[in-house]
């Protein structure tokens, strides 16, 4: 597949809390790193996403007196998965890890920072009304197709690649750049990507922009 200049690649939340020794460690999370360096040179323009939580965040399980990471709770907007403590504003988990050097991203977009809403997709908050605001932003800078890449495969990847779809951009996710926190979930996220058009491809299918 042949990147043009309409092209972008998003490059989901590599922090330190989703990798090895992290709060909230994705299983081989730091693995994606190598493969990311290795193609970003590929693309034209580059984005990254941060997850970015106030203390106190709602999709904290510490912000609850009864409940574990992990759990479920009802909250205004929907079921909401509570986690561990992780990516808090201004904290070292919360930076990227120190192997991704992509000093070429024209955009941070910084997500989950709202106290009481949490945001896996990098388009809307979990409340699905929320605009972050990256569909305007890729629609005034003329992007067609959006690669995405990174973590976690279940939650960031999954969401901002089908609400791609529903903003009317291609997605394409580069499957072996991406890791999930629960790797049994990757028949379902796979099958959900079918019925939204996502793409799944591997680095090795990308060639050079012409
Ligand atoms: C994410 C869980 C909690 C993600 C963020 O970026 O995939 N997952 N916060
Ligand atoms: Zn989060």
């Amino acid at each position: 597949m042949q990147i043009t200049p309409h092209d972008v690649l998003i490059v989901v939340d590599i922090q330190n809390d989703f990798c090895p020794g992290g709060a909230l460690a994705v299983p081989e999370g730091d693995a994606v790193i190598p493969v990311i360096q290795r193609v970003a040179p590929l693309f034209h323009h580059v984005i990254l996403t941060q997850d970015w939580h106030p203390d106190g965040h709602t999709s904290f399980a510490s912000s609850y007196a009864t409940r574990k990471p992990f759990e479920q709770v009802e909250l205004s907007y929907g079921l909401q998965t509570l986690w561990p403590d992780h990516c808090v504003q201004g904290t070292p988990g919360a930076e990227f890890h120190p192997a991704l050097r992509l000093p070429q991203a024209e955009l941070i977009l910084r997500k989950g920072f709202r106290p009481h809403v949490d945001s896996y997709s990098a388009f809307f908050e979990n409340d699905h009304s929320t605009p972050t605001g990256l569909d305007g932003y890729l629609r005034e800078r003329g992007f067609q197709r959006v690669f995405l890449a990174g973590l976690a495969y279940d939650y960031c990847v999954h969401y901002s690649a089908i609400d791609a779809r529903r903003a009317g951009f291609e997605a394409i996710v580069l499957r072996d750049a991406c890791r999930a926190i629960d790797p049994s979930s990757d028949a379902r996220i796979h099958a959900d990507f079918a019925q939204a058009g996502v793409v799944e491809i591997t680095t090795a299918q990308l060639s050079r922009p012409a």
